[in-house]
């Protein structure tokens, strides 16, 4: 039996012991975050288990139409301590908001799809293959026996559909349209949740969309492009922070742009930086270098400093990475020529502040 098999049948087996389960998942939720929670917490529920499930941030207004989402807590608002505490699509502890678990269980199951995963949890399931958290979530749930119903499968769609950006993401392979048939079987609306999270986007967030994309800047004939969303801009439009999702992926789907960097300023002083590429660059690897992480097509780094010095020594290392990669990664033939280890921080400036973000 395959080692990761293994390990499903321990985590199948911690569950079915476990008196009462808490489930958590990492800070600005996505897809993918609240669509495996939702999804893992209904099917126990549905099955009989006692779960909650809490996250450091509160649920986006945009996943508020996923089943289950409302009962989502605040991990703050835990004060109990569970038998056993499930981590979702989470690479580190810190991806939870909180630096230790260990006030809400002493056994902790980390399950993950993110090449940077630091195997935090006792049992570490983690399938850096994956496209999304909810894969790994739903063949648990079958591994399990545990009930099903179309909700559960409107959860796990819509993390499916998010991660893979609908479906045209690098690692979107045959299961992943094998998972996705089956979940429309079982009661999933690919038209109703498309509409939900592609056609739902805030005025703000379209202002902002569009005030960034005029103004963005491209090196190397455009191979590489950046662009920027200051305080001043947010402040003008009057956007909450989750007005700013959605741009760098427009970014990266311009003809000719293999790297799109996004830089998104905070008002705690701190810089959201998005890594995007197209075919050949590990962008993993250029996030780490900044103290973050996430996947070879997708990534990203939170850093401290001031937003110019930021992009200045961002953009500049970017430009030095792709130079050294770019043409070895053409002419081999291949898309993938960087491993998808995650390798740990190196070069870190003093600056920078060990998060990652990316779906
Ligand atoms: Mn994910």
């Amino acid at each position: 039996m395959q080692e990761k098999e293994l390990v499903k049948r321990q985590i199948v087996k911690k569950i079915k012991a476990a008196g009462d389960i808490l489930i958590t998942s990492h800070i600005m939720p996505d897809g993918d975050n609240i669509g495996s929670v939702c999804a893992l917490t209904g099917a126990l529920r549905l099955s009989g288990y006692k779960v909650d499930c809490a996250l450091f941030d509160a649920v986006p207004e945009i996943l508020k139409f996923l089943p289950g989402s409302s009962d989502i807590k605040r991990l703050a608002e835990i004060d109990k301590k569970y038998d056993l505490l499930i981590v979702l699509d989470s690479s580190s502890i810190e991806r939870t908001g909180v630096p230790d678990l260990g006030k809400y269980s002493d056994f902790v199951i980390n399950i993950d799809h993110h090449v940077c995963n630091d195997n935090f949890g006792n049992i570490n399931l983690v399938h850096t293959n994956y496209s999304a958290t909810v894969q790994i979530v739903f063949e648990l749930i079958k591994k399990a026996r545990l009930k099903f119903n179309s909700d559960i499968a409107t959860c796990l769609y819509c993390g499916l559909m998010t991660d893979t950006v609908g479906f045209q993401t690098s690692n979107t392979d045959e299961n992943v349209f094998k998972m996705a048939s089956s979940l429309v079987k079982c009661g999933a609306s690919p038209n109703h949740i498309s509409r939900e999270m592609f056609q739902n986007k805030s005025m703000k967030n379209i202002i902002i969309i569009g005030k960034t994309l005029s103004s963005l800047n491209f090196i190397d004939n455009g191979l590489i492009c950046w662009g920027k969303i200051d305080q001043k801009t947010i402040k003008e439009v009057g956007a909450l922070p989750s007005d700013c999702f959605g741009i760098v992926n427009q970014m990266i789907s311009i003809k000719g742009v293999e790297v799109a960097v996004l830089f998104n300023e905070r008002p705690d002083g701190k810089t959201m930086v998005d890594f995007r590429s197209k075919t050949v660059i590990d962008v993993n690897k250029i996030a780490n270098a900044f103290g973050g992480g996430g996947h070879l097509r997708a990534s990203g780094a939170t850093i401290e400093g001031n937003l110019n010095d930021i992009i200045s020594e961002v953009v500049n290392f970017a430009v030095g990475h792709i130079k050294t990669n770019y043409n070895s990664g053409l002419m081999k033939g291949t898309n993938t020529i960087e491993s998808h280890s995650c390798g740990k921080q190196k070069g870190a400036k003093a600056n920078t502040v060990v998060k990652s973000v990316g779906i």
